[in-house]
């Protein structure tokens, strides 16, 4: 699986940081939605779905976090520790963010808005979405 990470262009002068994000640039679709997560509690793990058709970038800008990918052949983990780093996560791709620090602040830019009828719950239906057998099926 190819891990697509973006290294977003810092700002800095004495005051300190600005990183800009902009759309069909540095994200790479139209941001139509924006959320993030905070006060996650100590060992939650979050998500455990995939999205039919949504794209998204994820930045943890404060704190850290450990994103499980998996897109049904192999699964890779890849961590989110500063705020200039963006994780690229395209549809039909099985997601878990795990392990958050306690400060951490998971923002996530979408290219969609909402909606309950794109996210595929059940890592069954996932395989069998992408096209894959079940091993419980085989
Ligand atoms: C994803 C990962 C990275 C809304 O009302 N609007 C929204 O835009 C979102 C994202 C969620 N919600 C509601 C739906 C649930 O009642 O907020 C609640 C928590 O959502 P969920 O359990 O889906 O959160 P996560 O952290 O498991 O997953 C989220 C996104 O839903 C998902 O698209 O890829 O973050």
């Amino acid at each position: 699986m190819k891990i697509v990470t973006f290294d977003f262009e810092e700002h800095g002068d004495e005051r300190g940081i600005l990183i800009s994000l902009e759309e069909n640039h540095n994200i790479p679709f139209n941001i139509r939605r924006c959320y993030f997560m905070y006060n996650t509690q100590p060992g939650v793990s979050r998500g455990f779905h995939a999205h039919k058709t949504l794209r998204q970038v994820l930045i943890c800008v404060k704190g850290s976090c450990r994103v499980l990918l998996d897109d049904g052949e192999e699964k890779q983990l890849v961590t989110l520790d500063r705020p200039n780093k963006g994780l690229y996560i395209a549809s039909d791709t099985w997601r878990v963010m795990q392990d958050f620090s306690e400060d951490a602040v998971l923002m996530v830019l979408a290219d969609q808005l909402y909606d309950e009828s794109d996210y595929i719950r059940d890592y069954d239906a996932f395989l069998r979405h992408i096209g894959k057998k079940p091993e419980r099926d085989a």
